[in-house]
């Protein structure tokens, strides 16, 4: 059998999405900026997979919603434009993020603080979670953008999206959420929540690689990151990528469609492997489930590495990983786990199993035989772990951490 539990990373496209993309390849490939027919063919297709992305967002039509090759393109666009239009062309030097960011935010930002931006990186809590009276607490007159994500690509744990956006309303101020980890996994109502702009990534939710968008509302002033041709109205040029927008739209329509049923589902099997994972002794698990995305796991074992346990795990034809993907060859500690206190070797054992609407209850059961066995085996070569010994009836929880 072979498991894959790195969902967060990427996922599988869904075969009806590959079925929907397919003809825009071969048969109906022309540029949808052509007047000729070859051109104009894809025009229906578009639009349609324009109104998929609308509906599952609930965004209004005076929102713009922006095809991008990717949530890194959408995250950069929104940081240095809100620079130049806001910083270079305006009175504002301040934004506000967070210390667990994806690098497409947290890299971006430090790129502008070398720019002379001032900016604030905001602590979590021991949950994982941006407390909104922080955010508060940093606006000033000079803020030109709060960028926050809707949740964590390494812990699954969700933030007050709503509350802060607000804030960031009453404050006058820009709200930016990298939504990645949300969209597709959790109800996003863009009609409930007040969000200036937010990131997506079709590769999230059963759709291919290589297409994302930013969502913008009430068409406001973004100045573009690509210049070029009057494409997407002049707000993002280059050819549209047809068969991938075909794609994005069908693959949210699918992931959006009785969300909650599938959330459900999926919080099954993720609650089942979990509780099976905490049995063993020395475990911790962050954060708690209510304020989770239903498929995430970052598991800590006590004296077993995170590298050695994915390189066991794989031996058994399980895919996962020891958090972001884009962080996996550095072999540092997991930067989120320090962000809320653990110290250097615990953030060095962090496993993050994250599932889809695919994963079978054959598949979770596998996996819970075979990561019992492994972290046997590595317990029991782990110097660290024989030094210190399991603690007298090590207790498994999931909740906070206080490690010190
Ligand atoms: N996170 C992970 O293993 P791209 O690669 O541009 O489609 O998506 C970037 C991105 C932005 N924000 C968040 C919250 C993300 O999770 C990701 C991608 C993967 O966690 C790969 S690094």
């Amino acid at each position: 059998m072979q498991v894959y539990l790195d969902n967060n990373a990427t996922t599988m496209v869904d075969p009806l999405v590959v079925q929907e993309m397919m003809p825009f390849f071969s048969d109906m490939y022309g540029n949808p900026n052509s007047l000729h027919k070859f051109g104009t063919a894809s025009h229906p297709a578009i639009s349609k997979a324009i109104d998929q992305v609308y509906k599952a967002l609930n965004a209004s039509d005076s929102d713009d919603i922006v095809f991008t090759s990717c949530a890194t393109e959408s995250n950069n666009w929104v940081l240095k434009s809100i620079f130049r239009d806001y910083v270079v062309n305006g009175d504002k030097n301040h934004i506000i993020t967070t210390e667990v960011e994806h690098p497409s935010v947290y890299a971006a930002c430090k790129a502008l603080e070398e720019d002379g931006v001032k900016v604030t990186y905001l602590p979590v809590n021991s949950q994982g979670i941006v407390e909104s009276h922080i955010v508060r607490s940093f606006i000033t007159d000079k803020t030109a953008l709060v960028s926050i994500m809707w949740a964590s690509n390494e812990t699954g744990m969700i933030n007050p999206i709503k509350e802060i956006g607000e804030i960031c309303k009453e404050k006058g101020v820009l709200f930016h959420t990298d939504a990645v980890q949300a969209v597709g996994k959790i109800p996003v109502d863009l009609q409930d929540v007040h969000v200036d702009f937010l990131s997506m990534s079709a590769h999230k939710f059963h759709g291919p690689k290589g297409i994302g968008a930013l969502y913008i509302k009430n068409s406001q002033k973004l100045s573009p990151l690509l210049n070029g041709g009057e494409h997407m109205g002049g707000r993002r040029s280059g050819t549209l990528n047809v068969p991938y927008i075909v794609a994005m739209g069908k693959a949210i329509e699918l992931a959006t469609t009785n969300i909650e049923e599938k959330m459900a589902s999926i919080k099954a099997k993720r609650d089942r492997l979990e509780d099976a994972l905490l049995e063993l002794s020395d475990t911790f698990v962050v954060g708690d489930r209510e304020h989770r995305t239903p498929n995430t796991i970052l598991i800590s074992i006590k004296g077993v590495e995170g590298e050695g346990m994915l390189w066991d795990l794989n031996n058994g034809q399980i895919g996962a990983s020891t958090g972001s993907a884009c962080a996996s060859e550095d072999l540092q500690a997991n930067t989120v786990m320090l962000a809320i206190g653990a110290d250097n070797e615990l953030a060095h054992t962090g496993i993050r199993l994250s599932l889809s609407r695919f994963t079978t209850d054959g598949e979770i059961d596998y996996t819970i035989t075979h990561f019992k066995k492994s972290v046997a085996r590595l317990r029991a070569i782990s110097s660290s772990f024989a030094k210190v010994g399991p603690t007298l009836g090590g207790e498994a929880k999931e909740c906070e951490l206080h490690f010190h």
